[in-house]
């Protein structure tokens, strides 16, 4: 699976970065919500099997919208509320910026529990409402804080730098109002939002290539162009995700984002050159009989790992793999428990065959007697 055709220039990289996308045709349904009547056996697809001689363990969630990194969450009033990204077509080639995941709203999935109809909302947050973005919202997540919902989602400004943006409303499913200026302090994208039980709420986020990190290595945007990729020294540790904790009013970060180290057995940190375990992007925090597992994904190497803590900062100790690689290039998740058992929502991409048309699925996903995550493999294709 080759996610991207390394072959842009410099310049060609540059245009990609500032360039705004219109988006093309897509399959898009009505407009209103609209509740997808799931197919016969739905239980089932959620807990297990799609069809008997598919490669595929699980069915999409909706087939009327392409729908990617879900952030799943169950709210007060007891529903399953998935905040995904919203895939369309626009006709562009695959690159390592992942120029062509030029996604320009977002919608959200609604259901009572897992295997029932789910709700497709009309759109909650658009590009052309937020005054200071211009193209790609990326993987959103959402928190809840005293009645009011929070969107948090990445996009790039008119200068082609990813930012990550607050919306608020007062319904889990919008439409979101958006801050004018992106968070404070933030960068690259992915931001997933945690709310620990002390009621403080932390921000996770960051990723690689496309979403950025290493051009804030210095705590600088860098744009030098070859910086895409190759991220230098193998043998040197590897770039983290960010944490930063969320003031009162969900809107800012109350201090400088910091890195959530990594490490191995050994208390070393992850290395740059190991692919199978380093950071990418996609990181989601759990916290399980008062430990914390941050699970993100490996990117090129497309599996889900986790790491696990007994405090939000870190550092979080490698543990093994939670999700195979999936159909498609990226490999994005959230966890969630529902009435006790836990549930692994993820992308792939049966519906379309291409990597930037995905769609979200979930599967129940089990913890041994130890705390582990069993490793779960829902495709059995190549
Ligand atoms: O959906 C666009 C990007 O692809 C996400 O932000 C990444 O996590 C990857 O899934």
């Amino acid at each position: 699976m080759q996610r991207f055709a390394l072959l842009l220039g410099a310049s060609l990289i540059a245009t990609a970065c500032a360039a705004e996308v219109e988006p093309a045709a897509e399959p898009e349904g009505p407009a209103e919500a609209v509740a997808q009547e799931q197919p016969a056996g739905a239980v089932a697809q959620a807990e297990g099997a799609e069809e008997a001689d598919s490669p595929f363990l699980n069915a999409p969630l909706v087939t009327e919208i392409y729908t990617a990194d879900p952030s799943a969450h169950v709210w007060d009033d007891g529903r399953i509320y998935i905040y995904p990204s919203h895939d369309i077509d626009a006709g562009i080639p695959d690159d390592d910026l992942g120029t062509q995941y030029a996604m320009r709203d977002y919608r959200v999935l609604s259901m009572d529990e897992p295997g029932a109809d789910v709700t497709v909302h009309d759109v909650a947050l658009s590009v052309d409402d937020v005054p200071w973005a211009a193209q790609q919202m990326w993987a959103p997540d959402a928190a809840e804080k005293d009645g009011t919902y929070y969107l948090y989602f990445p996009a790039k400004d008119e200068n082609g730098v990813f930012h990550i943006g607050a919306a608020t409303s007062d319904s889990p499913t919008g439409p979101f109002e958006a801050e004018p200026e992106p968070i404070e302090g933030s960068f690259s994208m992915d931001p997933s939002v945690f709310e620990d039980e002390d009621g403080e709420y932390y921000m996770y986020f960051g990723g690689i290539w496309g979403g950025q990190l290493q051009r804030w290595a210095t705590g600088e945007y860098n744009d030098d162009p070859d910086l895409v990729a190759d991220l230098g020294d193998d043998a040197a540790p590897a770039l983290m995700p960010k944490i930063a904790r969320m003031s009162g009013d969900m809107v800012s970060f109350a201090e400088e984002p910091r890195d959530v180290m990594i490490v191995d057995e050994n208390g070393d940190p992850i290395l740059t050159g190991d692919h199978d375990r380093r950071f990418f992007e996609a990181a989601w925090v759990n916290k399980i009989d008062g430990t914390y597992y941050l699970s993100y994904s490996t990117g090129d190497t497309h599996y889900i790992v986790y790491a696990t803590a007994d405090n939000p900062y870190g550092p979080f100790t490698y543990q093994g793999r939670i999700l195979e690689p999936v159909q498609g290039w990226t490999n994005h998740h959230s966890i969630f428990e529902y009435e006790g058992d836990w549930y692994l929502a993820y992308h792939d991409t049966e519906l379309s065959g291409q990597n930037h048309l995905r769609n979200v699925k979930m599967t129940p996903i089990r913890l041994t007697e130890d705390g582990l995550f069993e490793t779960v493999d829902v495709y059995s294709g190549d």
